[in-house]
């Protein structure tokens, strides 16, 4: 292979991953792998004090795909609430206790361990509650909120 091939080849390469790299960046969509230890962990205003929120993919106000973690105390309770978006819930650790419904009953729940999923329609109105710090991943696409079907139960109004 000639010297000037070479250059030219190696021209074609470097042209094609600049344009690889710039059309994801334009997408807005990251390659991302992201490990237990990466997550940082803040306060959730739109949930009853003592939830942590990670957010690993979004932003979650705009019409892009969302993936955050949400950590909850022991004896925690999330009030009966709705989503604009279908939310996808994957349990990671301990037990979260969901129903559907505009009250929260703990007689009217089934208890998600680790593992488990759970998939909530636009605008149906449920609710959660632990008895063991509980973790779990939440996805779907944005853009993203949380309406309580009591509105004195939105801690963003108190
Ligand atoms: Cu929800």
């Amino acid at each position: 292979m000639n010297i000037r091939l070479v250059t030219v080849l190696a021209t074609i390469v470097i042209a094609c991953l600049t344009a690889i790299t710039s059309s994801a960046q334009t997408a807005g969509h990251n390659h991302l792998m992201v490990t237990p230890d990466d997550l940082k962990w803040a306060d959730i205003p739109s949930l009853p004090p003592g939830a942590k929120i990670a957010v690993i993919e979004g932003p979650m106000n705009e019409a892009v795909p969302f993936t955050f973690r949400l950590k909850f105390p022991a004896n925690y309770e999330i009030p009966a609430h709705w989503h604009p978006a279908v939310e996808h819930v994957t349990v990671i650790s301990g037990a979260f206790n969901m129903g559907t419904g505009e009250k929260l009953d703990k007689s009217n729940s089934k208890s998600l361990a680790a593992g488990s999923v759970a998939i909530m329609q636009p605008k149906t109105p449920h609710f959660g509650w632990t008895t063991a710090e509980t973790i779990v991943q939440v996805h779907g696409v944005g853009p993203w909120g949380v309406t309580y079907v009591n509105p004195a139960d939105d801690p963003r109004k108190k």
